[in-house]
């Protein structure tokens, strides 16, 4: 009846930005994702017919907040007539501040919480219940480059080349810890809304995601830096054009952005990704990992530094 599991964020390559059905939390269009290995959530589910009603505890701290999300998703795995749920999540770094937190919260939960409820589900099932909760977090079910097609009622997510196939590495600025001013899900329905260049943006997201996925097959370098800053920077341009507009960076954000730059004026492989919020993912080959984590630590403005290597999707922990 308790289980407990572990999943790791992943960041999207090309960018999951806008919904096709807001009910059911049904992407738009296509993604694609690299998970990570040194970040962690661990979620700890327990039913209990003795609780009165579902329980959440983060890092240490009762959550009243995130309980209904995480009570939703609760039913779908184990039905509205489950037994009521204790949960525990902890995590090794910030939460709701553009870090993927909710991606490796749902993953690790439905994990956590198929097996408590003693069930035997296979992975993309319980990436399909982790994804009506938090779209990213159907990403996480899976380990290393993972690609999610978007269907007209249904999510497809599959690991397209393994963390050991093109070990990259992953050195994420961290310019602000607090949470993001407004969340992802809203976020996204303000720019289908609102922004002109909503349409355009879906409109290319087959052809970026073909191209992101043949680069990764290739490890072609040069062609993933290219595809993944276009297509991060055309997800923030659909925002600023949103009314009210959505801007997550901050000037910190922009120096990092610069000092990627030069880096790559100088020949090295390295590349950014910016989601929703203020941080800056550098992507790079293992090699390079110390200048670009150095170069990222002298940029003003930037709190610290984490660096990743490229991980396994959610797994099983212990259960009782
Ligand atoms: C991504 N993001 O592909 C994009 C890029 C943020 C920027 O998926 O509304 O928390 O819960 O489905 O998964 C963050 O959004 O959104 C996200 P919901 P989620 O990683």
């Amino acid at each position: 009846m308790r289980a407990d599991a572990q999943a790791q964020p992943n960041i999207a390559l090309i960018k999951y930005w806008g919904k096709r059905d807001i009910d059911e939390n049904l992407p738009a269009a296509g993604s694609l994702s690299v998970t990570l290995d040194s970040l962690w959530t661990r979620m700890s589910v327990e039913f209990s017919d003795a609780l009165r009603g579902d329980e959440l505890v983060v890092n240490a701290a009762s959550d009243e907040k995130m309980l209904p999300r995480i009570s939703a998703c609760l039913d779908r795995v184990a039905g509205t007539d489950r037994p009521r749920a204790s949960i525990e999540s902890k995590g090794n770094f910030p939460i709701a501040a553009g870090l993927a937190s909710s991606a490796s919260a749902f993953a690790a939960l439905v994990v956590a919480a198929s097996t408590a409820a003693g069930q035997e589900s296979n992975t993309l099932s319980l990436a399909r219940i982790a994804g009506a909760a938090s779209g990213s977090a159907a990403r996480s079910l899976f380990g290393g480059f993972v690609e999610l097609q978007a269907g007209d009622t249904n999510i497809d997510v599959e690991t397209i080349a393994e963390a050991g196939d093109w070990p990259l590495t992953v050195v994420i600025a961290i310019t602000e810890e607090g949470v993001k001013p407004v969340g992802s899900g809203e976020a996204m329905n303000r720019s289908a809304a609102s922004s002109p260049f909503y349409s355009s943006w879906l409109e290319q997201q087959p052809a970026d995601l073909q191209s992101a996925r043949d680069a990764v097959l290739q490890k072609d370098f040069a062609r993933l830096a290219a595809v993944a800053e276009h297509n991060c920077l055309k997800m923030h341009s659909v925002m600023w054009a949103s009314r009210p507009p959505i801007v997550y960076w901050n000037i910190a954000t922009l120096s990092c952005m610069e000092a990627v730059r030069r880096l790559q004026n100088e020949g090295h492989a390295v590349f950014f990704t910016i989601d929703a919020g203020p941080q800056l993912k550098a992507i790079c080959l293992p090699d390079e990992a110390r200048l670009v984590r150095s170069a990222l630590d002298n940029c003003a403005g930037v709190v610290r530094t984490m660096v990743s290597g490229l991980g396994a999707g959610a797994t099983l922990l212990e259960s009782t």
